[in-house]
C-alpha cells in the first residue's frame, strides 16, 4: 500500500434534538474527517472533538491545526496505522487528532487487505447491544416521555445525564416510572467534587449499573475515595486517555468499570490494548459515543464487538442523532446494531451527503 494524498473534509449536521450535558448543549455537530487516499483504496476517519473545549481540552479547530501542522507532515507513503502511532508518540496528548488520522490509515490499509476492522481488532460478536444517552431535560415530564420513547424503540440500557440540582430526583423518577429491571446508569461529565460524596451516596438506593465520571478528569485520587464510599460502581471516561492511565486507575482502585472511547485514547489500536488489559483483569468495559456520524459509528461498532464489551454502549442507531446520516444509517433491531462486515470500517459517505461536505485541504505526500 502507498498513501498518496491526505484530505481534510469539513461539514456540519443538525441533531434531531438538542443534547444537554453538564457542560453545555449541542444542537448540531461540526464535522471533521480525514480521508487517506492510497494507490488502491481510500479510507475515512472521523474526529470526535467538539467545537468547544468543554468535554476535554481538545476542540475541533485545534484538531485541524494539530493534524495539519504536526501529524500529517510525519506521514510518508508507506506509513501504516501502527507506524503512525510510533511516529507521533513524541507529540503529547492530542488524542482525538491522532485517533482521527489513525482511523483513516487503518481503514485504507484494511481495505487493501480485504479485512474488516472488526476482524482485525478480534471481534467475537456480529451485533452489539445498544444503549442510549439521554440529555438533561427541561422537566421530569419531558424526561419520562423521552426515556419511554427510547425504551419503546428497543434500547437495552438508558444512560441519564446528571448535574448538581438534576440528579437524585431524576433517577428516582425514571426508576419509579420504568421499574427496577431497566438497565440504568448516570453520567456526570465531571460535574461534582469530593464534597458531594454524601449526596452521591443517595444514588445507591437505585441499583444503577454505574456512575460515570463524577469528578474532575485529573482527580483520580478523588475517584478512589468516592469508589470506596459509595456502592454504585464508578466508571471513568474523561480520565482515561491511554493504556497507562487505564492501568493506573485500575491499580489505584479508582473504577471497577471503564468506558472506552477510541477518540479519547488516541485510536482503535490503543483502545484494543485497554480492552485487553480490562479483559485480563475482569473489568467490564463498554463503548462510549461522541455523537459520531456513520463513519465513526461503524468503527466504534467494530470495537464494541470485542469480547470484553459486556455492557451495552452509547452506540445508538443513526436515527437517534440525525435525520439523515452521512453513511447508510445504522438501525436498531431488537436492541442490537449489526457490526459492519465489509473491508475496513465497511461504510462510506453517501454521494448526496458527501456533497454537503467540503474538502478543506489536500496534502500530497
Ligand atoms: O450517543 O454518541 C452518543 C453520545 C453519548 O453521552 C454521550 N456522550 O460524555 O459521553 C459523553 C457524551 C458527550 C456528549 C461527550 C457530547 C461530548 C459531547
Amino acid at each position: 500500500m502507498t498513501i498518496e494524498t491526505i484530505e481534510l473534509w469539513r461539514g456540519r449536521i443538525d441533531l434531531v434534538s438538542p443534547f444537554r450535558t453538564s457542560f453545555g448543549t449541542e444542537t448540531f455537530r461540526d464535522l471533521l474527517y480525514v480521508r487517506a487516499v492510497g494507490d488502491r483504496n481510500a479510507g475515512w476517519g472521523e474526529c470526535v472533538a467538539m467545537a468547544t473545549p468543554n468535554y476535554s481540552s481538545e476542540y475541533l479547530e485545534n484538531c485541524v491545526q494539530v493534524i495539519s501542522r504536526f501529524l500529517l507532515p510525519l506521514i510518508k507513503g508507506d506509513t501504516t496505522a501502527e507506524s503512525f502511532i510510533a511516529t507521533v508518540a513524541p507529540i503529547r496528548g492530542n488524542y482525538m487528532s491522532k485517533a482521527c488520522v489513525e482511523s483513516a490509515l487503518l481503514d485504507v490499509q484494511l481495505r487493501d487487505q480485504d479485512i474488516s476492522l472488526a476482524r482485525f481488532l478480534g471481534a467475537t460478536q456480529s451485533r452489539v447491544a445498544s444503549g442510549v444517552s439521554v440529555g438533561i431535560q427541561a422537566s421530569l415530564g419531558d424526561l419520562v416521555r423521552v426515556v419511554g420513547e427510547y425504551i419503546a424503540q428497543g434500547y437495552l440500557r438508558i444512560k441519564l445525564k446528571i448535574e448538581p440540582g438534576s440528579d437524585i430526583e431524576v433517577v428516582h423518577t425514571v426508576r419509579k416510572e420504568f421499574g427496577d429491571d431497566l438497565l440504568l446508569q448516570v453520567d456526570a461529565n465531571a460535574a461534582y467534587t469530593r464534597s458531594d460524596t454524601a449526596h452521591l451516596k443517595q444514588l445507591d438506593a437505585f441499583n444503577l449499573l454505574l456512575i460515570e465520571q463524577p469528578l474532575a478528569e485529573d482527580d483520580l485520587a478523588g475517584h478512589v475515595e468516592l469508589a470506596r464510599a459509595i456502592n454504585t460502581p464508578v466508571c471513568l471516561d474523561e480520565s482515561i486517555t491511554s493504556l497507562d492511565t487505564a492501568r493506573g486507575a485500575l491499580d489505584l482502585g479508582a473504577c471497577p468499570v471503564i468506558n472506552i472511547k477510541p477518540g479519547r485514547v488516541g485510536g482503535y489500536i490503543e483502545a484494543k490494548k485497554i480492552h485487553d488489559l480490562c479483559l485480563a483483569r475482569g473489568i467490564p468495559v463498554w463503548c462510549g459515543g461522541m455523537l459520531e456520524t456513520g463513519i465513526g459509528r461503524a468503527a466504534n461498532l467494530a470495537l464494541a464487538a470485542l469480547p470484553g464489551f459486556t455492557l451495552p454502549g452509547d452506540t445508538s442507531a443513526s436515527a437517534r442523532y440525525f435525520a439523515r446520516d452521512i453513511t447508510e444509517p445504522f438501525v436498531l433491531m431488537d436492541g442490537y446494531i449489526d457490526v459492519p462486515t465489509g473491508p475496513g470500517i465497511g461504510v462510506e459517505p453517501l454521494a448526496d451527503m458527501l456533497a454537503t461536505l467540503t474538502k478543506s485541504a489536500t496534502f500530497k505526500l
